[in-house]
């Protein structure tokens, strides 16, 4: 029998259907919803909007609004409202297709930001006025107080700034999620700024509920839809390698007194990397390891429930539907270890320096100085965007980056030269891993780097193209400081057109 989760009686005559609420978001509209990383994002309004949006354009009439997130979601609130033509601005992280390739045809307007940078943009104004914030929840208490669902990103933000709010109330997550997140109400903005008061990546700091003033509340819809929960692709011998280089490496680090015996905060992407790095980590010998991150995908658990990770601090999940039974199964063991943050707190350069996190990202490239890029293929196609990893590779105490030599079937090298665009700079990259092995670029000029990078991570058959361009930037460069022969450096990235790879 299911429990009543909507307790304020003050908002039991605005509860209506997914149409009736979309009916309230009108053309123009800036919306904030939440979700992040498919995770807590609003199931039905979306959709009803989508289809409501439809119906406009069928009148030959404009309809778009701006969204934005707390970081990816869902087909049925990205893929939905990007194949209804309803988003004229998106922002600032998302991955589904449908979203991506009306981007990558010009036809959608996407702003790519840190993760962290958000919420403070939004309150400095940098994005206008936010019309309508549609929020997932998990129930609402008797107080008003809002229970929040499987994410918080940018929730308290889009609550506290929306001129109107439609909650969702998602009887699908679990009722006992309760008590798990950390709302910390003590930001302001400069020049009233005070230290935030989390010495460790467990502190609690804050309120285990979102505010919300319920005169704003102009609709309240129910619904029972499950979060997006992917399954992860079984750990291939690639991402077993790339795991094992980095986990040797950390276990160097204890052993030569930089690291303490339990690591620092782990920070992991999400992916079948960082998952199997993860797994890697459970057989490690390793103990009382904890981690501040942005998700906790099925590793994390597995290392939560095997007590190898202590506790760990997040805003969101990506679970497989598996993990995401088992979270729901054991949900008050991992309420006791799990803390839910919003992601201004989660993502905070003053928490992560503070901390000491150690980042592990994924990356599309990378060069041989160790410039990053994380977002585009041949430096115009997006494919996904920063995410939260800026926040942790600047400010963290390592930044590492995870990828295979090579990408498409071997036809690319993921090493190359000179980037094609850049979102992690050479000054804040210190570790790069590939099935090949490690590149520690920690204290290095930029000629040692190269060699390290070409040496230890590039596949044995882009090897030697790679050292035969570096010798020429040496002896031919304009400047010797990072050798570089320019045209020669970028002509590297015509492959993708001579392989046809990503022509589709
Ligand atoms: O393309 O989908 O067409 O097969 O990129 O690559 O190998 O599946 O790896 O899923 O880990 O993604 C950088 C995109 C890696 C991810 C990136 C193509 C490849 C494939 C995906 P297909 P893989 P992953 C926490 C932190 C930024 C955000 C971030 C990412 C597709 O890690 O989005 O870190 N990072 N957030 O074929 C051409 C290359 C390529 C390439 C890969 N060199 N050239 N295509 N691909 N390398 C989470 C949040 O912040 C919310």
């Amino acid at each position: 029998m299911s429990v009543e989760r909507i307790l304020d009686a003050r908002l039991r005559d605005r509860i209506v259907s997914a149409e009736q609420a979309a009916a309230l978001i009108q053309p123009g509209e800036t919306v904030a919803m939440s979700g992040f990383t498919g995770s807590g994002y609003p199931k039905a309004v979306p959709m009803a909007l989508a289809k409501r949006i439809e119906d406009v354009h069928a009148q030959g009439l404009p309809f778009q609004i701006k969204l934005m997130t707390g970081a990816s979601t869902a087909p049925e609130l990205d893929g939905a409202l990007a194949k209804a033509d309803g988003i004229a601005m998106r922002m600032p992280f998302q991955t589904d297709p449908d979203a991506r390739k009306r981007i990558n045809d010009g036809k959608l307007d996407y702003i790519d930001i840190h993760l962290s940078h958000v919420a403070q943009h939004v309150w400095f104004g940098f994005y206008g006025e936010i019309d309508t914030a549609v929020v997932e929840v998990s129930a609402i208490r008797a107080d008003g107080a809002l229970v929040p669902s499987t994410s918080v990103g940018n929730n308290k933000t889009w609550l506290d700034l929306a001129k109107k709010v439609i909650i969702e109330v998602n009887e699908w997550q679990p009722a006992d999620i309760e008590g798990m997140h950390d709302i910390y109400y003590g930001t302001a903005l400069p020049p009233h700024r005070k230290p935030i008061p989390l010495i460790h990546a467990n502190d609690r700091i804050g309120q285990t509920t979102l505010d919300v003033d319920p005169d704003k509340i102009v609709a309240v819809v129910r619904t029972n839809g499950p979060d997006r929960n992917s399954p992860f692709k079984p750990i291939d011998e690639d991402s077993r390698l790339i795991a094992g280089h980095l986990i040797e490496f950390l276990k160097h680090e204890v052993a030569k007194g930089r690291l303490p015996h339990n690591l620092l905060p782990l920070q992991s992407g999400v992916g079948n990397i960082p998952n199997a790095v993860l797994a890697g980590l459970a057989d490690s010998g390793l103990r009382g390891l904890s981690a501040f991150t942005e998700v906790i995908q099925d590793g994390m658990l597995d290392l939560l429930k095997s007590g190898v990770l202590e506790y760990a601090s997040c805003t969101g999940f990506a679970l497989s539907p598996e993990a995401n039974e088992e979270f729901k199964r054991n949900i008050r063991f991992y309420r006791d270890r799990i803390i839910m943050r919003t992601q201004e707190m989660s993502n905070h350069p003053e928490l992560v320096r503070r901390l000491g996190c150690i980042g592990m990202n994924g990356m599309i490239e990378v060069d041989i100085y160790g410039n990053v890029n994380s977002t585009h293929v041949m430096g115009s196609r997006i494919m996904n965007g920063i995410g939260g990893s800026g926040d942790f590779t600047r400010n963290g105490f390592l930044s590492t980056f995870l990828s295979p030599s090579m990408a498409k079937g071997g036809s690319i090298s993921a090493i190359v030269p000179m980037v094609s665009h850049v979102d992690h700079t050479e000054h804040d990259v210190s570790i790069i891993v590939t099935e090949q092995g490690l590149a520690d670029l920690r204290g290095l000029p930029p000629r040692a780097r190269a060699r390290q990078v070409i040496d230890n991570c590039a596949h044995p058959g882009y090897r030697d193209q790679l050292n035969d361009y570096f010798d020429r930037a040496c002896r031919d460069s304009y400047g010797k400081h990072t050798p570089h022969l320019l045209p020669e450096a970028l002509s590297w990235h015509q492959r993708y057109i001579d392989t046809g790879s990503m022509k589709a």
